[in-house]
């Protein structure tokens, strides 16, 4: 196979609302998509590298630099055998991995639409229905908070996940723990805490969450070490984890018990599939995580979600939960019990809507 082209897109989406973490609050979104052309076959990408370097240190603009006068030149003109390749080819770059992600994910559809087979069968998927939960953004009150969890419980998800921070985590657990005793909860902290705090955290043991997620520093993963040593809560790792070495040091050490898996923040289909495979040889669970992702980024993370080792319920979720329209059809949905089930068709499964994100996009590259 050879790498003919590569279109790099900016497209403004709008959140159908506000959603707020520890580090930012967001509803107007740049979303980066990349077509990569193979053989004469289309697959689609989507780098969740976003506005700002709040998350990590990319933002879509380091990613468009990096992809257009690194990767592209690199991959361009040498031919390959898989997309399985793509990601070691790009190893001289080092980190950029959402910038990595978008291209090679975009390479993985091509080839499974060449081959016309479902992504996620040619990954090795074996998953048939996936279980889902929500992320629910930081609210302004307490009863805000209730009734969301009330809706999505209701919309069938299967667990609950909020953000929290300084000041916004006890009472939220509290009231959520008074009104939903019995459901599957966890919160998400994105770094808002230090080892310092390891004292207050420990107290969320009384409320017998399914996990924390990234309490500490995002690059800190030796602090995580000494939290989970000190508490029996479950300690997810998300913005530590950007490489297969930083899973088997986190695995090795003790840092988490389970390991939120993105495509962008690790660099793709295939340092995933590594990761997971360190991770079901340890014993430690995946889940996959969500960067509030168009229809295409979720449908990547569809195929990604089907390996065996992502037991737990992850963030991927309904596309009308974030977008009026979604830029894919079909949309993703999810059935009444909380479940999404892998798509049948060729590649990601979900068609773009070609004439839709033309009229969203406001920057377009075309690399030949
Ligand atoms: O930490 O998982 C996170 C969104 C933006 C940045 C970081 C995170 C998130 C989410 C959203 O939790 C999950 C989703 O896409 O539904
Ligand atoms: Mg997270």
């Amino acid at each position: 196979m050879r790498l003919e082209q590569v279109t790099l897109r900016e497209v403004r989406v709008r959140l159908l609302a506000p959603f707020e973490t520890s580090f930012d609050r967001v509803q107007d979104r740049r979303v980066f998509l990349i077509e990569a052309r193979v053989d004469g076959q289309t697959g689609w990408g989507e780098s969740v590298a976003g506005d700002h370097p709040f998350y990590s240190y990319e933002t879509i603009d380091t990613a468009w630099h990096i992809l257009r006068n690194f990767a592209w030149p690199m991959l361009k003109e040498r031919p390959f055998e898989s997309a399985a390749e793509i990601w070691d080819r790009l190893d001289r770059i080092r980190g950029h991995n959402m910038a990595k992600g978008g291209l090679e994910s975009a390479i993985w559809d091509a080839e499974a639409r060449l081959k016309r087979v479902p992504l996620w069968k040619l990954l090795g998927g074996t998953r048939a229905e996936l279980p889902c939960g929500v992320s629910l953004s930081i609210k302004a009150t307490l009863q805000e908070l209730e009734d969301a969890v009330a809706r999505e419980l209701a919309a069938g998800y299967q667990r609950i996940k909020i953000k929290v921070k300084p000041g916004w985590d006890v009472k939220p657990c509290e009231r959520l723990r008074e009104r939903f005793p019995r459901i599957k909860l966890m919160m998400d902290a994105n770094s808002a805490y230090t080892t310092a705090d390891i004292p207050h955290l420990k107290t969320f043991e009384r409320f017998y969450l399914m996990m924390i997620e990234q309490p500490l520093g995002w690059d800190d993963i030796y602090g995580h070490v000494a939290l989970q040593k000190q508490t029996t809560t479950p300690i997810c790792l998300d913005e530590c984890i950007h490489s297969l070495a930083d899973a088997e040091g986190a695995i090795a050490t003790g840092a988490c018990k389970i390991i939120n898996m993105k495509l962008g923040r690790v660099g793709g289909h295939t340092p995933s599939r590594r990761i997971h495979d360190a991770c079901q040889a340890a014993g430690i669970l995946n889940w996959c995580g969500g960067m509030l992702e168009t229809g295409i980024g979720r449908a990547q993370n569809i195929a990604l979600s089907t390996l065996e080792n992502f037991v737990l319920p992850g963030d991927v979720s309904a596309s009308r939960r974030y977008w009026q329209e979604d830029i894919i059809e079909p949309e993703v949905t999810v059935s009444a019990q909380g479940t999404i089930t892998p798509p049948a068709g060729p590649g990601i499964g979900f068609e773009p809507k070609l004439p839709l994100i033309e009229k969203l996009t406001v920057r377009k590259e075309v690399l030949t």
